[in-house]
């Protein structure tokens, strides 16, 4: 999910006394440094909390929520009706390291303290926990290591001949904790999702734009903004951050009138603009 910072209503305040007249781009901004704020339609909240898992289900069935059988309550995912040797899974699919940590139950064929049938955890393929046989609600906590994309996947898996019990698995309780990025950021500081810095901010804007979210003089003040090769390149203090857009994409958006319509600048030396704001993509 795209989530925008644009400019909001402190752009007012930002743009007062601009001057008309053709000055290197840089010295404009310098001027009257930068307002940014969220967009409306962003999700900015959602995007804080602990991010939600999006789930995919496959196999010979799929899993499916239900509320027969849950942890604590509420509903919990099933895998779906398989016969011999076949497969139900259902899986998500998360950026970097991090931490997950499930409920999951089962009841399946088993011989003695062996699973015949069973649920596996497995990320990106290599099997990482298995339980069968009649196993009650239990709590999984697994590392997941590297950057990059990761397949966290549940799986109902049958042998060749033989079923027992409910014949099943369930899932419930899936949290994904990522070790960095934006929400290890915000765990780091203990701020919440919708935490308003000392300097005014939102929590991720402090984020986005390397600012120090306890430091109420800690502010961004634009001292150069440039386009090179088509990209957005903000230098800012007091962090004097050089921001290339590499990790997050920013759009320099040029206009001739506050209300007039906003283009994006592909050219830094336009003297036909005298408003500019930066719209940037939160991490
Ligand atoms: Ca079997």
């Amino acid at each position: 999910m795209k989530r925008l910072l644009a400019i909001g209503a402190a752009l007012a305040a930002w743009a007062a006394g601009v001057p008309a007249e053709a000055m290197p781009l840089g010295m404009r901004v310098a001027m009257w440094g930068v307002a940014v704020a969220r967009d409306r339609d962003g999700g900015l909240s959602g995007a804080l909390d602990a991010p939600g898992l999006d789930l995919t289900t496959g196999g010979d069935a799929e899993w499916a929520a239900q509320s027969e059988t849950a942890h604590g309550g509420g509903s919990a995912l099933k895998s779906g009706a398989i016969g011999d040797g076949q497969v139900s899974w259902v899986e998500a699919s998360v950026d970097g390291a991090g931490v997950v940590s499930f409920w999951w139950k089962a009841s399946s064929e088993h011989y003695r303290q062996y699973a015949i049938d069973y649920a596996m955890f497995s990320v990106d393929g290599q099997e990482r926990l298995r339980i069968g046989g009649e196993q009650g609600w239990t709590n999984a906590t697994v590392q997941v290591e590297g950057a990059g994309t990761h397949v966290l996947r549940w799986s109902y898996v049958k042998d060749d001949e033989v079923s027992d019990g409910e014949d099943c698995a369930w899932l419930d309780e899936v949290t994904w904790t990522p070790s960095s990025g934006l929400a290890a950021w915000l765990a780091e500081r203990h701020l919440a999702a919708d935490a308003r810095a000392a300097n005014g901010r939102t929590a991720a804007e402090c984020y986005a734009l390397g600012l120090d979210p306890a430091d109420p003089t800690d502010d961004l003040r634009i001292v150069s903004i440039e386009v090179v090769d088509g990209k957005v390149q903000v230098e800012w203090t007091p962090k004097v951050n050089r921001w290339t857009g590499a990790s997050i994409n920013a759009a320099l958006k040029g206009s001739e009138a506050l209300d007039g319509e906003w283009q994006t600048v592909t050219d830094a030396n336009n003297a036909s603009f005298r408003f500019f704001k930066v719209v940037v993509e939160l991490p």
